[in-house]
């Protein structure tokens, strides 16, 4: 409110800098402030605005404001579609009119009936426009006198003006001279075209070939001379290759093309296909360039196409099942895929199935289609090429499959891949331990062999806080003696972070175990010690030694190891780095021999 009360020309509007330096000065703000505040209420004039949620420019339509399309080059090597894709585009835009700048059809043709199917064809596609089209030719469409002819029996004169709301528009004909130019009629007809309009605010001069950058500018210097006392923008095309340019100071652009051929090799390179968008105001045209495949219909997708659509961008139709196989290594295993469409239509699911080094998938593509809410299993075979592989190495390998799947949608194939995780497990076996284990965080009478390096946690919440085996990996073994299970956990940590209050985020273990009496879970902090677990921090991570009896008569338990890696003080959700995946219940299975 304050703010809004205008001052005086000598108030310091700074009273920051002023305020202890210059203690009047503070006091002749305040006085001005307080009256200022007065005022506000007391005049109803004078009341500040309102808090608004719009800002407060002026609405941007002021009298005299409309907007119009400029279509550039579509034939000389026409790619079909383009220019079609163009003229619905322009129907989703809805400018109040459409002008062309030439190369409207192949044209360069002495026979009546070629030119006449070519305009045929021309004609119906422009009037699929809902808004007036002007025809402007090029060389394309007027490649002889006999196509002239066939011009002006068409669409009259080849050069015409128009004024819309006090612009006059001056549609050039650059085929009026052998290779290009304007002839002498013409130049007089826009010389008194302009005669005619000299109160116009504005002039857009719209020709197929860029006159004023040719040496002979056969005759445009004319039309140059007649301009010189007016505001004008030009457009022409014809190069198939855009440039901002200018003549006699003013605006003038070469356009691209909207069909023609065109390498099309990016905006950068001047090569793309787009229609020329102008908004015009009382302060003269606003250019803007849209490519075409940059405008979009409103139902790029709908409720009806939804399904197809989330359903291959969420990609979790493909799974490889998790597999329990009997023992640490195979020579092959039978790993389930399952493919589920969960869509009213169908899905098609092709691709090559990469095992990666050493291994290999059989059958080693799939080219199959789903039924709607159907699930399709099939039996993939895993197979090591070489000696019997290790479950272990297949696992840190972090191994997966990616296939491609597909919908019809509205007619068009839309694809995307889609990966499943290759995971999978044994039956552990836990070995007698040759020696009294002591629960005490030191590692020293456990066997180096019976250790299981975990580089690549099967695993992680929060995994973006996971930088890789240098942020943490960590190391473990289990063991068996006198009725009690034994576990020794060891982790390699880039930064330990441990605390004594346990109700602060810090490097933690987690073991969970499952047996008949239910499922238990632990958590480990450094500094921990009691008759079943111990935990220590080195420089390079925690040490734990964890212990447990398994219900009278049990030979087997499921047992999940987990570390919360918190590196970071300011982080609230440190990564948490699991052994086997938690949502498979069948991993880690062990038995006792
Ligand atoms: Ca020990
Ligand atoms: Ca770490
Ligand atoms: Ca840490």
């Amino acid at each position: 409110m304050i703010n809004d009360c205008l001052a005086p020309a000598e108030f310091d509007p700074r009273p920051a800098v002023s305020e202890f330096s210059n203690h009047r000065s503070l006091i002749i703000n305040h006085k001005w402030v307080a009256l200022c505040a007065a005022l506000a209420l007391a005049l109803p004039g004078f009341a500040a605005p309102e808090p608004s949620p719009v800002t407060n420019k002026p609405l941007n339509a002021a009298p005299g404001t409309f907007r119009f399309a400029i279509l550039p080059d579509r034939t000389g090597g026409n790619r079909p579609g383009v220019f079609e894709g163009a003229i619905a585009k322009l129907n989703l835009l809805q400018p109040e009119f459409v002008v062309a700048t030439g190369d409207l059809i192949d044209g360069y043709t002495t026979d009546p009936k070629v030119w006449t199917a070519q305009w045929a064809e021309f004609d119906g596609l422009v009037n699929r426009l809902e808004m007036p089209f002007h025809y402007v030719p090029g060389n394309h469409d007027i490649s002889n006198p006999l196509m002239l002819e066939a011009w002006k029996e068409r669409h009259g004169s080849p050069w015409s003006s128009f004024v819309h709301q006090n612009v006059l528009f001056l549609l050039l004909d650059t085929e009026d001279r052998p290779f290009g130019g304007l002839g002498a009629e013409q130049i007089a007809w826009v010389k008194q075209t302009l005669t005619a309009n000299t109160g116009v605010r504005w002039t857009i001069v719209v020709m197929h070939r860029a006159l004023w950058r040719q040496s002979n500018q056969a005759g445009f210097e004319q039309v140059r001379a007649a301009l010189a006392d007016r505001a004008f923008t030009v457009f022409a095309s014809h190069d198939h290759v855009y440039l901002k340019s200018s003549v006699d100071g003013r605006d003038a652009y070469v356009l691209a093309t909207a069909g023609g051929i065109s390498p099309l090799r990016g905006v950068d390179f001047g090569e793309f296909d787009h229609v020329t968008w102008v908004t015009m105001k009382p302060d003269g045209p606003h250019v803007a360039n849209l490519a075409l495949d940059g405008i979009l219909p409103d139902d790029v997708v709908t409720e009806a196409t939804q399904s197809r659509v989330r359903a291959l961008r969420d990609g979790n139709w493909l799974r490889l099942v998790p597999t329990v196989h009997d023992a640490p290594t195979f020579a092959h295993l039978t790993v389930p895929l399952e493919i589920r469409n969960p869509t009213e239509y169908p899905l098609y699911v092709r691709g090559s199935l990469v095992a990666g080094a050493g291994l290999a998938f059989s059958p080693a593509s799939i080219d199959r289609q789903v039924a709607p809410r159907q699930t399709l299993t099939l039996p993939l075979e895993l197979v090591s090429l070489g000696a019997p592989a290790s479950i272990h190495g297949v696992n840190e390998a972090g191994r997966s499959v990616t296939l491609d799947g597909t919908y019809d949608v509205n007619g068009k194939q839309l694809t995307l891949p889609a990966s499943a995780s290759l995971h999978l497990d044994w039956d552990h076996a836990v070995p007698m331990a040759s020696a009294p284990i002591v629960l005490d965080g030191d590692l020293a009478e456990w066997p180096a062999a019976l250790f299981t390096a975990v580089e690549q946690p099967m695993f992680i919440s929060e995994d973006w806080d996971w930088q890789g085996p240098d942020d943490g990996r960590f190391r473990f073994a289990v063991q068996q003696r006198d009725g009690r299970v034994f576990v020794a956990v060891e982790t390699t940590d880039d930064r330990v972070i441990t605390s004594a209050n346990r109700d602060e985020l810090q490097d933690k273990l987690m073991l969970v175990l499952r047996t008949s009496a239910g499922t238990t879970k632990v958590e480990g902090y450094a500094g921990t010690k009691t008759d079943t677990l111990a935990v220590r921090a080195t420089p390079t991570g925690l040490v734990a030694e964890f212990s447990f009896p398994l219900p009278a008569g049990e030979q087997s338990f499921h047992l999940n190891l987990g570390w919360q890696d918190h590196d970071r003080p300011e982080n609230t959700k440190p990564s948490v780095l699991w052994w086997r995946d938690p949502r498979i219940a069948e991993f880690g299975g062990f038995t006792l021999p």
